[in-house]
C-alpha cells in the first residue's frame, strides 16, 4: 500500500511516521509515505494556498489550482490510486471503509483547512469523501492519520503473527473480551479463575461467551445490525434464561449472587 498525503503542513505526519507498527510497516517496506506540501504547488511569490470565498462570508478557501497540481503530482507517483478527501461531509469511516480501502494499491489523502476546498476540485479530482466522526477539526490531517493507521494494519505483514488483524474487535462484528496480565489480584480483585485454569477450550469458550455479552452491554447498536449464529444465539438465551431465574427467585442469595465478579 502506498499513502499520498497532501498539506499544507507535512511535518504534521513525521511523528505519525516514525512510530510502532507504522515505522515498522514503512521499513519493511509493506508500506510507503509521501507527504506533498500543497504549497509547493501554489504560484506567486507568497505561494498562497486560500482565498476569499464567492459570495462572501466568513473564513477561507483552498485554492483549486495547487490542490489539482499536488494531485496531478501524486497521481503521478503512485499511478494505481484512489483520491480520498477528509470532511465531515464525507461517508463515516469504519472497519468495513478501512477493509475496502486497504483492497487498492495506493491511497492519496487529502487533508484540507479553513472552510473547505473549491467544490470543483470535489467534483473532478475525488474518489471518495471519508468523515473520521461527526465532530469539527481545525484540518484534515488527524483524520488522514486516522484512516491510514487502520487500513495500514489490515495490510499484509504489517502487523505481527502475535496481534493479527482477524482476531480484532470489529472483524467479526463484535467487541474484544476483557483482557489480564500479571499480577493475579490487583488491588483486591482477582483474575477470573478460568483463565489461570490453562484449559483452552474452556478459555476459547469464555472469550467468546464473554466478547458477545460485553457487545450486549457496551454496544448494542453492533449487534442490530448483524446476524446471529446459532451459538451467538444460545448464549443470548442462556442469559435470558439466569436472570429469568433471578427475578423469579426475587434476587435472594444463591447461584447468581456473584454476577458482578463475573468480568463481563
Ligand atoms: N473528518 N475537518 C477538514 C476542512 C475541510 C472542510 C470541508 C474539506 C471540506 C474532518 C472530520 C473535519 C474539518 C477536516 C474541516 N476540508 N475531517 N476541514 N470530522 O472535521 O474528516
Amino acid at each position: 500500500m502506498n499513502f499520498v498525503v497532501l498539506t499544507i503542513f507535512p511535518e504534521m505526519f513525521n511523528p505519525f511516521w516514525e512510530f510502532g507498527i507504522i515505522r515498522r510497516a514503512l521499513l519493511r517496506k509493506k508500506i510507503s509515505a509521501l507527504t506533498l506540501n500543497i504549497r509547493d504547488f501554489a504560484k506567486g511569490k507568497h505561494r498562497i494556498t486560500d482565498d476569499r470565498p464567492y459570495g462572501g462570508g466568513c473564513g477561507m478557501v483552498m485554492k483549486p489550482e495547487p490542490l489539482a497540481g499536488a494531485i496531478r503530482a501524486a497521481k503521478k507517483k503512485v499511478p494505481e490510486s484512489k483520491t480520498i478527501l477528509l470532511t465531515p461531509q464525507g461517508r463515516t469511516f469504519n472497519q468495513n471503509v478501512a477493509r475496502e480501502l486497504a483492497s487498492f494499491d495506493g491511497l492519496i489523502l487529502i487533508s484540507g483547512r479553513y472552510e473547505g476546498v473549491d467544490e470543483r476540485i470535489c467534483h473532478d479530482y475525488i474518489d471518495y469523501e471519508i468523515s473520521i466522526g461527526d465532530y469539527v477539526l481545525t484540518g484534515g490531517e488527524l483524520a488522514a492519520m486516522v484512516v491510514i493507521d487502520a487500513v495500514a494494519r489490515l495490510i499484509p505483514g504489517v502487523l505481527g503473527s502475535s496481534d493479527s488483524a482477524e482476531k480484532d474487535s470489529f472483524s467479526c462484528g463484535l467487541i474484544e473480551h476483557a483482557q489480564f496480565t500479571r499480577p493475579r489480584t490487583f488491588e483486591g480483585e482477582d483474575v477470573p479463575e478460568v483463565l489461570v485454569s490453562g484449559n483452552h477450550g474452556e478459555i476459547e469458550k469464555w472469550r467468546f461467551e464473554t466478547s458477545l455479552i460485553r457487545t450486549f452491554l457496551k454496544r448494542q447498536d453492533l449487534l442490530k445490525n448483524r446476524s446471529l449464529s446459532s451459538q451467538e444465539i444460545e448464549i443470548l438465551k442462556k442469559w435470558c434464561r439466569d436472570i429469568e431465574k433471578i427475578i423469579n427467585s426475587g434476587g435472594k442469595r444463591g447461584r447468581f449472587s456473584k454476577v458482578s465478579n463475573n468480568h463481563h
